[in-house]
């Protein structure tokens, strides 16, 4: 068939280096950017296979998120918008390792296994970050869309969540929102004025949000935004990208696992500042407070946050609707505490991935999800936009109750229920910190957070640590989580858990503890245990 052979030739052009084995990870292929040329030209093809299957268009987003500027990666995004499904990350990782000379042959059992009818028309869109290797990688994606004869839509620079949105508009005729930049800030932005317009006259300063924008794609499509949100919101930039190096000292990722602020912002005691990544898909937010410590609200304050709210609009509309909120092992156990006990929601526990939290989120009225690193997003059910649609609407309902539910028609427009999306959430949350009057500190003071600390460890292969529980506990190598449970019984109010990164070469560690001290020194143990029993590579883990 004329399509393998143009295939065949065109992948010399884009050659797999010698014995590279890569993985489709926790979000899509992740590696140093010299070496994914093959890859992209591979999921090209691959994305153009999962259109003809699905009849719909496919999106591949070329970005390594939070890793270093020198990294780079792709994600397919499936027709609602949400990550490729499981069955399709297997079919992406045997292409990626496929030899050459075995391309073909593994393209065509894909195409056999799925019984895709190669002569239907297939459609993807792409779009990439500000990485410097990101231009070229897309140009392979592309072509390997073109050697299928599929029609092809480059959204050049855009944030992976706006790429999310388009392929959920793309594939739901408009019905979601218009497949456009523009569409885009038109809707979000039309959402928040119209949540924020008869909240009490605000000040300037209390409109004014500090954004770091970790040097990436985030800060430039905030400075396009901008001019929609007509001054209901004034942000201040930081890390734009004029000069500073991408997720370097700053961004979402740093200010969360460092517990410090990014470098070059301005802040000052009290004032709302917030983080987004390298691919402007995850948020957390902080302030210093008038003696100088910073303070982190992390993805578990924003699910509290908007949870409570959304738990208060539904009573005060009387719907009654569910809402739950999905974690993964890295929630502050102070979080899920206030959660079940004080809130009373459903909280359930997934491994880490947007991708589990999205599906587990599915199956409630109302599902927030959030991971602690700020990587998150609400689902709202059929059933749940309907009955609120119709409350809106309602001529004999009381005003107190339509205005809550105009106020949640509102809420629905301004979230990305396609994915966890920064400059979305952010807009929710300065919502409703207007909407209930709050400020940072108010927020804040929800719940303590317990101390935690998270490191990683070296190793010469993590895949030896296998993990259960949603990756609370190590099931292999023996004796590890024998040696966790032990140590984590000499503290109080202690907990620790280890997994292979699936976008970093590295083994995370998470712990918490009753104090920092305490906590420092479990997980500074848990590394050493991790060095010892699963092959550490370097030097060993030295105490904080
Ligand atoms: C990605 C995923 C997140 C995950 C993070 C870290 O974030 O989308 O769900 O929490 O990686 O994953 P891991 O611990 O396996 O390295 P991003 O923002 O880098 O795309």
């Amino acid at each position: 068939m004329a399509q393998f052979e143009e295939v065949s030739q065109k992948s010399a052009l884009h050659p797999k280096p010698k014995g590279l084995t890569l993985q489709y990870g926790t979000a899509g292929f992740r590696t140093t950017a010299k070496h994914l040329d093959h890859v992209m030209f591979r999921m090209g093809l691959l994305a153009t296979l999962r259109s003809k299957k699905t009849k719909s268009t496919i999106g591949v987003m070329v970005t390594a998120s939070h890793n270093p500027e020198e990294d780079n990666g792709v994600k397919l995004i499936d027709p609602m918008g949400e990550m490729v499904t499981p069955a399709w990350e297997g079919y992406a990782t045997e292409l990626a390792n496929a030899d050459q000379e075995d391309l073909c042959s593994v393209m065509k059992d894909i195409i056999g296994k799925e019984a895709i009818d190669m002569s239907e028309a297939a459609s993807v869109v792409t779009g990439r970050d500000t990485r410097p290797s990101s231009e070229n990688l897309s140009r392979a994606v592309l072509d390997g869309v073109s050697c299928l004869q599929s029609h092809s839509l480059d959204f050049g620079l855009v944030t992976t969540p706006q790429l999310h949105y388009m392929v959920l508009c793309g594939n739901t005729n408009g019905c979601y929102g218009t497949a456009t930049i523009q569409g885009y800030y038109e809707k979000l932005s039309k959402a928040f004025i119209a949540l924020t317009k008869n909240v009490q006259k605000r000040t300037d300063d209390q409109k004014r949000l500090l954004v770091d924008g970790a040097n990436g794609i985030g800060a430039l499509k905030m400075k396009e935004m901008e001019p929609f949100l007509k001054s209901e919101l004034q942000v201040e930039l930081f890390n734009d990208g004029s000069s500073g190096k991408l997720n370097y000292l700053c961004g979402a990722d740093y200010v969360k696992v460092q517990q410090k602020p990014p470098q070059g912002m301005e802040m000052r005691p009290g004032q709302r500042c917030c983080s987004f990544d390298g691919d402007a898909d995850r948020i957390v937010y902080y302030y210093n407070d008038s003696a100088g410590h910073f303070h982190l609200l992390d993805g578990d304050k924003i699910a509290t946050l908007i949870s409570t709210y959304l738990k208060e609009l539904l009573t005060q509309a009387g719907l009654n609707l569910q809402v739950a909120v999905v974690q993964t092992a890295y929630a502050n156990g102070s979080s899920t505490q206030y959660l079940e006990n004080v809130m009373k929601v459903t909280v359930c526990c997934t491994k880490t991935g947007v991708k589990h939290l999205h599906h587990a989120a599915q199956e409630f009225d109302i599902g927030v999800y959030f991971e602690a690193n700020g990587h998150g997003t609400v689902l709202f059910s059929k059933k749940a936009e309907e009955q609120i649609q119709l409350l809106a609407k309602d001529p004999n309902a009381s005003d107190d109750k339509k205005h809550a539910a105009k106020l949640l028609e509102n809420t629905v427009n301004l979230i990305n229920q396609a994915t966890g999306d920064a400059i979305s959430d952010m807009l929710i949350i300065e919502a409703v910190l207007a909407i209930r009057g709050m400020t940072v500190q108010d927020w804040d003071t929800i719940y303590t957070d317990l101390p935690n600390r998270q490191l990683k460890v070296k190793v010469a292969d993590r895949r030896v640590i296998d993990t259960t529980d949603a990756e609370r506990k190590a099931v292999t190598p023996a004796g590890l989580q024998d040696s966790i449970d032990a140590l984590v019984k000499k503290y109080k109010q202690a907990r620790a858990f280890v997994r292979p990164s699936g976008t970093e070469d590295v083994v995370r560690v998470y712990a918490e503890a009753d104090t920092q001290e305490s906590v420092d020194a479990l997980a500074h143990q848990v590394s050493l245990a991790v060095y010892r029993l699963a092959g550490g590579v370097g030097e060993e883990p030295k105490p904080l």
